[in-house]
């Protein structure tokens, strides 16, 4: 089993996977099928971020945003996490990988969501790096639910005003659930955006940002050791100040 002992391996890595649609659009083929390998994608990048020691995936997977695209795409997406699960929890239970969710759970299919639970409920007791979906997730209304429920326990008289700090904030986070690795250390996005897009504003306060020109479908274990390389020799430069 990889340990994370050294100083310069992340504990937190996120990624924006971008570039799927792009990738099959590219090869004449339907976007459906970028979608599909994007999936094998999201194998090897899982395999190889836990052999590295890394503590915390998150996968940037369906944005609030998404429900915009046209319906029939909302809804392959939407089948995808039950698909990656038949799959691979195998693999993840002997990779000894818990999986974990976060984001808004209210809008995402019945059959989706309990495949999601099912698959936290049969890995919960894996030790090593948890995969943590952001699946329905945006970041400005994660903040403003736990706005609101930080002001109910005001209003409730649980909490005094001049309580609410960072640390009160970050306990109404979706985020809390991967308490204590919630802030990102390594920001990856693929496909040559540059940009946050409402992805863990909070938690990527003072993460280091890796882009990459490759479309998601084209990531792989090499371009994570990359990335993992460049914030090495981030951290080793600060170091040395
Ligand atoms: C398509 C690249 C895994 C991004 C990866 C619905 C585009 C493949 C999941 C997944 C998607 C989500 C939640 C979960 C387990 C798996 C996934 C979506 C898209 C959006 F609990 N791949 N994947 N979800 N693609």
């Amino acid at each position: 089993m990889a340990e994370n002992t050294e100083i310069s391996v992340p504990n937190h890595v996120a990624m924006i996977m971008d570039g799927n649609g792009r990738w099959a659009e590219q090869l004449g083929k339907p976007r459906k099928y970028g979608h599909e390998e994007g999936m094998e994608a999201v194998r090897r990048v899982t395999i190889r971020a836990s052999e590295r020691g890394i503590k915390v995936l998150t996968l940037y997977a369906f944005s609030t945003e998404n429900w915009k695209r046209p319906p029939q795409e909302v809804h392959f997406l939407m089948q995808l996490p039950i698909r990656f699960f038949d799959r691979f929890v195998p693999e993840l239970q002997e990779k000894n990988v818990r999986v974990n969710m976060i984001g808004f759970p209210e809008k995402v299919p019945a059959s989706t969501k309990k495949a999601i639970y099912k698959a936290m409920e049969e890995t919960k007791d894996n030790t090593g790096m948890i995969l943590n979906f952001a699946f329905n997730y945006g970041s400005r209304a994660e903040i403003a639910k736990a706005t609101q429920a930080i002001c109910q326990k005001v209003v409730a008289g649980e909490i005094n005003v001049k309580e609410i700090n960072e640390s009160l904030i970050e306990q109404h986070l979706f985020t809390e659930s991967i308490s204590p690795y919630q802030d990102v250390d390594l920001l990856i996005r693929s496909s040559g955006e540059q940009r946050l897009s409402n992805f863990l504003l909070w938690q990527n306060a003072y993460s280091e940002f890796y882009f990459s020109d490759l479309l998601w479908p084209e990531f792989n274990g090499d371009v994570l050791d990359e990335a993992l390389l460049s914030y090495k020799n981030r951290q080793r430069r600060y170091g040395a100040v």
